[in-house]
């Protein structure tokens, strides 16, 4: 079992509801271990570069309006297969498959604000720490 990092950003509207203090607890019950950590309201660029692989996408423009509409906490969190893990904890994509019991299952409805980014392979993991967070905290 590969000890990973993985990149996992509580959205604007995560920290707008106060949740921040939920999600981080949640990673920590589990086992995971934060590494890093950046409150910062993302400037467009940095946005475009962290959802480049959508661009285009219909959803893509208002996606990026929403992620520097306020400030975001961007973390590094270090466990066992901490990649796979946060994307179970978070819960899926659309609201009617994100499971009680998952962050988005627990407090969210919405597809759009869904309070929780985390990387989906180990190397957007990598890449997504290098962008938010610096080489540093590279694995
Ligand atoms: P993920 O966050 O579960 O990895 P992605 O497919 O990578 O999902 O989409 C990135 C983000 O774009 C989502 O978390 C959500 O905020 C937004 N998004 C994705 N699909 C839609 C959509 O159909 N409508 C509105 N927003 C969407
Ligand atoms: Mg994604």
């Amino acid at each position: 079992m590969a000890l990973e990092r993985t990149f996992v950003m509580v959205k604007p509207d995560g920290v707008e509801r106060r949740l921040v203090g939920e999600i981080i607890g949640r990673f920590e019950r589990r086992g995971l271990r934060l590494v890093g950590m950046r409150l910062l309201q993302p400037d467009r660029a940095l946005a475009e570069r962290h959802y480049a692989t959508h661009k285009g996408k219909p959803f893509y423009e208002p996606l990026v309006d929403f992620i520097i509409s306020g400030p975001v906490v961007a973390m590094c969190w270090e466990g066992t297969q901490a990649v796979s893990l946060v994307r179970k904890m978070m819960g899926a994509l659309k609201p009617e498959e994100a499971l009680p019991g998952t962050i988005r299952g627990d407090f969210t409805t919405e597809v759009r604000t869904n309070l929780v980014h985390g990387s989906d392979a180990v190397e957007t993991a990598q890449a997504e720490i290098a962008l938010w967070l610096g080489n540093d905290l590279l694995p």
